[in-house]
């Protein structure tokens, strides 16, 4: 079989061979009822038999891997699919740098490697969960198919972390897998594994914003994992990268035509100050500092994903060669940080100070550092619309001290610049930082759906280019199928 594409005729499209390797396909088409259970229990909220114009990867080529068709979100074709592999690759960092790449599980980190993949793949399903609700009120077709898009596709990315979980980990992989369906994002009892994943996602801004700030966090952490010695997960998650770039655009590019269509709303209207918010909001679009307001809270949420700035674990797995830094091999330098610092910003006497630390210890900061960067070039972007149409107002990053439940200031309250701030002061100004109950009140009354093609709610402006370059009026999900 070509590595390139995929084979369908197997219950489990895959390009790994599964119809020779029984004893794993057999694993695979045992969970699989489990995965439809879930699946119809926690997927979307009706439209399952829908069609949705769906891109489903039939090859791992990137010069054309996927193919646009209508699909019914349960008929989606969920595969196992791994980038080629690289011919004598060689583990890229830590102690064993230089060595030839595992393609087996080695003993002595097998715990480790074990707890990564598990981490990773609970955040899938985990985001399908959380969105489940907001098909029911999309603010257009092209929405609606976008939102189903980045659910069948983290859906495939569970299927990408529990095939490593099923051939490579035996029993206790099996056992992890069907807990992968078990855990419930939000539950009292049985909760997903990381913070973010907990929380609600409540309406589309919060939608855009997760796939914007969180998906992002999910690309770092496949970048690292891909730079992984252990050469099947590495595999596995450069192809899943190759499908995360679009979930981070519909992010991207849904805050842009918020924000769009809130300037276009103003200009009609005359209005020049963006904080007079009752004015705005009375055009049907979301003010400007209410975007801002929600941007800190999916920011901040997503800061926790990286774990404490300095971190024994996160040094362990470096040295074990299991997850390296984003963009490794690009890094000219020992790839071992035998000698190496970084500058880590942490809480001294309460106040925030930068102190250099062995970098082995700093990989999360550093992760997340590359994070803040990344994040940034979308904001600039969105600060491009608000200048183009005139506006004072921007757009901003808050400071990495604020809302924080994890890492170093997590003991801490701060302002969004950093500045700590005691608890009575925090929770008499929170409503200037975070969401309110109101503006939420106020976001939840604007989520009205849009079921005309072509059609599109008052405060979201349409998309420049249509999904596979169809026109705008495009009928992208066939409600009464
Ligand atoms: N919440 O040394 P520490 C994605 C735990 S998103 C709860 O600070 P470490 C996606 C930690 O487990 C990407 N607990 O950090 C996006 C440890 O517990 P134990 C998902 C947390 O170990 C959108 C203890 O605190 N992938 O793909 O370096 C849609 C001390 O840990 C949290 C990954 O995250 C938290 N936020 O962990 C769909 C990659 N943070 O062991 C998908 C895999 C830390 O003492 N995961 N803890 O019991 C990892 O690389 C690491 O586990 C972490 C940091 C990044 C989470």
């Amino acid at each position: 079989m070509n590595i390139m594409n995929v084979d369908y005729s197997t219950k489990i499209p895959n390009n790994v061979n599964l119809s020779e390797d029984r004893q794993v396909l057999k694993a695979l088409e045992g969970w699989h009822p489990g995965y439809i259970d879930w699946w119809n229990d926690m997927g979307p909220d009706g439209f399952q038999q829908s069609l949705v114009y769906l891109r489903t990867a039939y090859s791992v080529d990137p010069r054309g891997w996927a193919k646009f068709d209508y699909v019914k979100m349960p008929d989606y074709r969920w595969g196992i699919l791994l980038a080629p592999q690289e011919e004598n690759r060689v583990i890229p960092f830590g102690e064993n740098y230089g060595e030839p790449a595992w393609q087996e599980v080695p003993g002595e980190h097998r715990a480790m490697l074990r707890r990564l993949i598990v981490i990773q793949g609970d955040t899938e399903p985990a985001s399908v969960e959380q969105q489940r609700h907001l098909g029911k009120t999309a603010p257009s077709l092209y929405d609606l198919r976008n939102l189903f898009q980045v659910n069948v596709e983290e859906g495939r990315h569970l299927w990408a972390m529990v095939y490593l979980l099923q051939k490579y980990f035996g029993r206790d992989g099996r056992e992890e897998a069907d807990e992968l369906l078990r855990r419930r994002s939000g539950d009292a009892d049985s909760p997903r594994m990381l913070g973010a994943f907990n929380e609600a996602t409540p309406d589309w801004l919060s939608f855009f914003m997760f796939t914007y700030f969180t998906d992002r966090d999910g690309k770092m952490q496949l970048h690292s994992l891909a730079q992984s010695g252990f050469d099947p997960l590495s595999r596995t998650c450069r192809f899943m990268l190759t499908e995360e770039a679009h979930h981070m655009f519909v992010g991207e590019t849904g805050i842009s035509r918020v924000v769009q269509r809130t300037c276009e709303a103003m200009k009609e209207a005359g209005i020049t100050d963006p904080t007079d918010i009752a004015k705005v909001r009375a055009l049907g679009v979301i003010d400007l500092p209410t975007i801002q307001k929600k941007l800190h809270l999916h920011y901040s949420l997503s800061l926790d994903l990286f774990g404490s700035e300095v971190s024994t674990n996160a040094a362990n797995a470096f040295n074990a060669g299991i997850k390296g830094r984003y963009k490794e091999t690009q890094i000219d330098d020992d790839h071992q940080l035998k000698n190496a610092t970084y500058p880590v910003l942490r809480l001294k006497d309460g106040a925030i100070v930068q102190e250099e630390v062995p970098a082995l210890s700093a990989l999360n900061m550093r992760l997340r550092d590359d994070f803040v960067g990344d994040a940034n070039a979308g904001v600039t972007r969105w600060n491009r619309v608000l200048e183009r149409a005139g506006l004072q107002f921007r757009l901003r990053l808050p400071h990495v001290a604020f809302n924080r439940r994890i890492g170093e200031f997590a003991a801490i309250r701060a302002d969004t610049d950093g500045r700590p701030m005691s608890g009575e002061r925090w929770q008499a100004d929170r409503e200037t930082m975070l969401p309110s109950a109101d503006d939420n009140r106020f976001i939840q009354s604007l989520m009205q759906p849009v079921h005309a093609p072509g059609g599109f709610a008052s405060w979201i402006a349409p998309p420049r280019i249509g999904i596979d370059n169809k026109p705008g009026d495009f009928e992208y999900v066939k409600i009464e199928a």
